[in-house]
């Protein structure tokens, strides 16, 4: 589902061009902040990347230009979370599991089974709890500048349909590199292996994993639907996408260009939101047409009852107790 198309990417290179060479006749030397994403170049987080270039640029007169570089380009999520926040690299769309080991806050939004729907999911980000968590992330060297949509993350296996938690006895499961979502795999009886998101293919084709866990859109566009043919909706958790900036980096834009920045960061987060329904719907819909058998069926209970050791761990720190706590009362 590509967001423009090739003329509208010539009009918005030629734009781009137009505003670099203004910056340049006025005397402004044009900035370029380089922007990494994992995804891959038409995914909707990759398309919001590009979007808020276009507004920056736009609205900077060309003064400031974002460089996307997608697929990985400056290496796994993980890696380019540290470069970040180290300054070599100046944004960052990155997701919440992965950021929460460093940023302690920010893990509560991956807990499992926390959310009961997206649109709660949604009322939490876009109210005081979401600003709240943007801004914790400074005392740990970035600018939270705004969340994106990710849907909700299900289990997916080569071996055989989960319709039980009994199912999940010895699968090896590939995890993010985060410590919540080994612990909430191993409490599910099966065996978490913590992988970056650019080795899980090769890794379900070689079965060194029988299956993982994500949303649709991940799903399909890795191909990982045509290794691992079950799905079953578990739904787990709905841990949103996140756009960081490097403290260094922020610190070197004067406060009009980081009020752009911000602001441009959050309209990138609607453009964004709109896409995503479709794509989620339209990748649910070519697994089935691939032959993914989808279990919805499922009996959930145990799966949330077996999470009462880890909510007991993080409950442990007030602050996430109370953050959960505020959560559970969002309608
Ligand atoms: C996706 C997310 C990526 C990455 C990936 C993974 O849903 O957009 O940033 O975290 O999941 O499972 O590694």
């Amino acid at each position: 589902m590509p967001v423009y198309n090739r003329a509208g990417r010539w009009r918005i290179a030629a734009l781009v061009a137009l505003l670099s060479l203004a910056a340049v006749t006025t005397g402004v030397v044009a900035r370029e902040f380089r922007a990494a994403d994992t995804q891959s170049m038409d995914y909707p987080t990759v398309q919001a990347l590009y979007y808020m270039g276009r507004v920056i640029a736009e609205r900077t007169g060309g003064r400031d230009q974002i460089r996307v570089f997608h697929s990985r380009q400056l290496g796994e999520e993980k890696e380019t979370i540290e470069q970040t926040r180290a300054g070599a690299i100046d944004l960052n769309r990155t997701n919440m599991a992965l950021i929460g080991s460093l940023v302690p806050a920010t893990n509560v939004l991956a807990m499992p089974f926390l959310f009961h729907s997206v649109e709660q999911l949604q009322k939490v980000l876009d109210g005081p709890i979401g600003s709240e968590i943007l801004n914790s992330f400074e005392p740990y060297g970035f600018i939270g500048l705004a969340f994106y949509d990710s849907g909700a993350r299900s289990i997916y296996n080569s071996v055989r349909p989960i319709r039980s938690i009994a199912d999940m006895k010895g699968l090896r499961i590939r995890v993010q590199q985060s410590e919540l979502m080994s612990n909430m795999v191993r409490a599910l009886g099966a065996e978490p292996v913590q992988l970056p998101y650019g080795q899980v293919l090769t890794s379900l084709t070689t079965h060194l994993v029988d299956g993982a866990e994500n949303n649709w859109p991940s799903f399909v566009t890795t191909g990982h639907y045509k290794y691992a043919g079950y799905y079953t909706l578990t739904e787990h958790t709905m841990t949103p996408e996140v756009l960081i900036m490097s403290l260094k980096a922020w610190n070197s834009l004067s406060s009009e260009d980081q009020k752009i920045f911000r602001e441009a960061a959050i309209q990138s987060s609607h453009f964004m939101r709109d896409k995503w329904k479709d794509l989620e719907a339209q990748s649910r819909r070519e697994a089935q047409a691939a032959g993914v058998i989808i279990t919805t069926d499922f009996d959930r209970k145990p799966f949330e009852d077996a999470m009462a050791g880890i909510y007991a761990n993080v409950l442990r720190d007030p602050a996430a107790a109370e953050l959960v706590e505020r959560i559970r009362k969002v309608e």
